[in-house]
């Protein structure tokens, strides 16, 4: 509560959209899924019940190529596309060469995971520009949400994150459901060895897991200290149970993937050790939604 009165100004908007929602609610109180009783039904167009139809008459979607509509229509029931070679070599090469000069001049490193370098696109106008705020897929992100998104966040990694399978809306979670959209962009190319990213095609269908669905711990002032743990556990449960069926992404650098907010994700293990594997995700929340953080119970603070 004290950091969402230290940043006032960044969640002055949600004052608005609390009203439009219906949620009575302080603007600088934690938040949860839990404050919704019930969730709200317009989730993104994609979502919806005859989206496919719908995508079919919608003029933007038929002045697209046939590859692309292809990809889309797929989106629809597997929760991910790939751009293949979206990211020219010059890019992508030039961006490896920043990360590596920031890392060795100490003027970035990584964050408590030791894999994950926060918002790289801050220190560099290559990042921002031809990766983070790529008019080109903000253009083709906002279409999938059927709201313009707005860039929240960038990971970059050196090395695969080896993280467990999860869905990006335990972390980063909007009101009506589904308004998170990721990119994932190969700056090098991914092997079975070098800690590929994984997903289960389809799982974006599943219902969202909440904090209500696995023993978080939490409690009225603080949050569970296992909670992260727990919750992949949960999800780890879910994958057996619905017997999904894990797909690595092996992309040549340049491709770029785009993930469905509740794709079930991660990165595989490293099986040859000091194996780069450069990547950058971003994600994009859509504008004029509720948007917080399930697992840590927060407002999201954006940007402007
Ligand atoms: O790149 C990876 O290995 C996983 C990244 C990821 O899971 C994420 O950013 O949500």
């Amino acid at each position: 509560m004290l950091n969402n009165l230290l940043n006032a100004r960044r969640l002055a908007q949600n004052r608005a959209l609390y009203k439009q929602y219906g949620l009575r609610k302080n603007i600088y109180s934690p938040l949860g899924s839990r404050d919704f009783a019930e969730h709200h039904t317009d989730i993104p167009w994609i979502d919806q019940p005859g989206a496919l139809e719908k995508l079919e008459q919608n003029a933007e979607f038929q002045s697209f190529d046939e590859k692309l509509k292809e990809k889309i229509r797929r989106f629809l029931t597997d929760g991910y596309l790939i751009l293949e070679n979206f990211s020219p070599e010059s890019d992508t090469e030039a961006l490896n060469r920043e990360v590596a000069a920031q890392l060795e001049a100490g003027k970035t490193g990584f964050n408590y995971t030791g894999r994950k370098i926060f918002n790289f696109f801050e220190n560099s106008a290559l990042a921002d520009e031809q990766f983070f705020r790529n008019p080109e897929l903000l253009h083709l992100l906002s279409f999938l949400l059927g709201k313009k998104v707005i860039p929240f966040q960038s990971l970059n990694f050196t090395l695969g994150s080896e993280q467990r399978a999860h869905s990006d809306s335990i972390h980063m979670t909007t009101e009506p459901q589904g308004y998170l959209i990721a990119t994932w962009i190969a700056l090098e190319d991914c092997t079975p060895e070098n800690g590929a990213l994984f997903y289960y095609p389809g799982s974006h269908r599943l219902p969202y897991i909440t904090t209500a669905d696995y023993q978080s711990g939490n409690t009225k002032f603080t949050i569970g200290e296992y909670s992260n743990r727990r919750y992949e556990d949960k999800v780890e449960e879910e994958i057996r149970r619905h017997g999904l069926q894990k797909q690595s992404f092996l992309g040549k650098r340049g491709d770029v993937l785009i993930w469905h907010a509740n794709l079930l994700h991660g990165g595989s293990p490293i099986r040859q050790p000091g194996a780069t594997r450069r990547s950058m995700v971003c994600h994009y929340f859509a504008e004029g939604v509720i948007c917080y953080h399930e697992m840590s119970q927060r407002p999201a603070l954006l940007h402007k």
